[in-house]
């Protein structure tokens, strides 16, 4: 009785599952499964793709538009020529720019000293986007800030010449910035915003 018991339990295990018609909850099992797999796929597709993309927003600045230079994180353009005040803004407008308010003076130093040993100059006189509009020695730079008192050169701003209400860059000077008159030549120096 026993072995004919076992050998029919030994039958019905033996048969090849294949053959088995599938159970409604394993048919929907299966077909849970297909439907995930394309999304998982494009997800792994997309990964790489989004890391390349983090990739590019590495900390080399911005993209700077001819012909303006990348110097740290801002976009700057030096002139080769000499105007006033005034027409060096107009110049910079005339890029898609204004004169410069750099974040980092130091920086601008930097730059202006390799110019100047380029060039073989020992001094550079730069027009930047400093003024004293209303004449009354509120000085501002021309995106809003004020000034840190610090960065004026020794003894400025002094008017000396009793018209001086533009400001200019001296790169010879570890304070840099001097008050000088509007309309005396000077080259000047342009930046160029990159939009956000
Ligand atoms: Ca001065």
């Amino acid at each position: 009785m026993y072995s004919l018991l076992l050998l029919v339990v030994v039958v019905v295990a033996g048969q090849p599952v294949s053959e088995k018609p599938a159970s409604p909850l394993l048919r929907s099992a299966v077909s849970a499964s297909q439907l995930t797999l394309p999304h998982q796929t494009r997800t792994r597709r997309q990964l790489p793709s989004t890391a390349t993309r983090q990739h590019d927003h590495s900390p080399q600045g911005p993209t700077c538009p001819y012909p303006y230079t990348l110097v740290l994180d801002e976009c700057f353009y030096l002139s080769p020529h000499k105007v006033s005040w005034e027409a060096g803004r107009r110049h910079c407008k005339g890029m898609m720019g204004d004169l410069a308010t750099p974040k980092h003076l130091y920086t601008i130093r930097s730059f202006l000293l390799d110019v100047a040993k380029v060039e073989g100059v020992e001094q550079l006189f730069v027009f930047v986007g400093l003024r004293d509009e209303r004449r009354d020695g509120s000085w501002k730079w021309v995106d809003g800030l004020p000034v840190n008192a610090a960065d004026w050169g020794p003894g400025e701003p002094n008017n000396g010449k009793g018209d001086e209400f533009c400001g200019e860059i001296r790169m010879h000077f570890d304070r840099m910035l001097n008050d000088q008159s509007c309309p005396f030549l000077n080259r000047f120096l342009c930046q160029y915003h990159p939009p956000n």
